[in-house]
């Protein structure tokens, strides 16, 4: 099959434009910071750096679902980092997290500040750390953990990959598009044949593995990612609906998803969070200039 070239990569790339994407004003091709940034700091054990992105919301549902079981010293204030104007690249955020993405967590409550970054890792920390949302047996601790690196794994294809070439690209250009739907529909199907006999993804419990796909394969799933629900047929996947839909009625993340949250409806934003009272704050009182 012959294409027509209308791109021939140069010997050596440079970073000399913007490629015009959503997204190309943050984008740099070095790391480290671009400004000095000092993050704020509250009263709680937790001081979690973050906004309402699916990856962002994994942490804020974590964190809700331990206080919804009373463990106290789960606390946090949740602190806004915009990304879209660049706060991650703050000095004082790339102290924190080296890859200058959010989600980003201070634990305060150890003898030593710790640091933890890559949301993954922060669920599998907070899981650890208070014995809940992961199996404590060895094989089932295992299985456990397989789903919730596949996730961090998949994640990519389908938020980097589908979702930027469908949604935020600058133009249309069927080849991205054809290879990473073919990609997230496989995913999909994956998860679907999981979930055909069980009411949650491993060990017939609600784990850390729930709690990082939902926020993605969820709300793909619930029409609420990329605009993308009749395109990729994502009714036919019955099996992640019935799982996405009774997932969506825990309370936890009811607060979690509306936590650091700056798009969609006002009422279901919370732009920082530093106490429980906060949720039933008013809708203007919600939202911090
Ligand atoms: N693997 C990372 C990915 C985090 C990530 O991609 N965060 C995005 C928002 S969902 C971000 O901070 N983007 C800002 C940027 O790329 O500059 C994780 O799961 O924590």
């Amino acid at each position: 099959m012959s294409v027509e070239q209308n791109y021939i990569p140069p010997q050596i790339w440079k970073w000399d434009k913007e490629n015009g994407g959503k997204f190309a004003n943050i984008n740099r091709p070095i790391s480290g910071y671009t400004h000095e940034q000092k993050l704020p700091i509250g009263k709680h054990p937790f001081q979690l750096y973050s906004q309402g992105t699916p990856n962002g919301v994994k942490v804020t549902v974590m964190l809700e679902e331990l206080l919804e079981l009373g463990i106290v010293e789960a606390e946090y204030d949740a602190w806004l980092i915009r990304i879209g104007k660049g706060e991650q690249f703050g000095s004082g955020f790339v102290e924190i997290n080296p890859n200058s993405k959010i989600p980003s967590l201070l634990d305060n409550s150890n003898s030593k500040q710790l640091r933890v970054f890559e949301s993954g890792s922060i669920l599998l920390y907070l899981a650890d750390k208070f014995k809940n949302f992961i199996p404590q047996k060895f094989e089932e601790r295992t299985e456990c953990l397989s789903w919730l690196f596949w996730q961090m794994a998949s994640a990519p294809y389908l938020g980097g990959g589908f979702g930027h070439f469908y949604a935020y690209a600058p133009e249309k250009f069927e080849y991205p598009i054809d290879r990473f739907s073919m990609e997230v529909k496989r995913q999909l199907d994956v998860l679907d044949k999981q979930l055909s006999n069980k009411n949650f993804i491993c060990c017939n419990q609600y784990t850390i593995a729930d709690i990082a796909i939902w926020p993605w394969y969820g709300a793909l799933i619930l029409g609420r990612l990329y605009s993308a629900g009749d395109f990729l047929d994502v009714t036919s996947y019955k099996n992640i609906l019935r799982w996405a839909n009774k997932i969506d009625n825990r309370p936890a993340i009811k607060r979690g998803r509306m936590v650091n949250r700056i798009t969609g409806k006002l009422e279901s934003q919370l732009y920082e969070r530093h106490d429980a009272e906060d949720f039933l704050k008013s809708t203007q009182d919600k939202i911090i200039k």
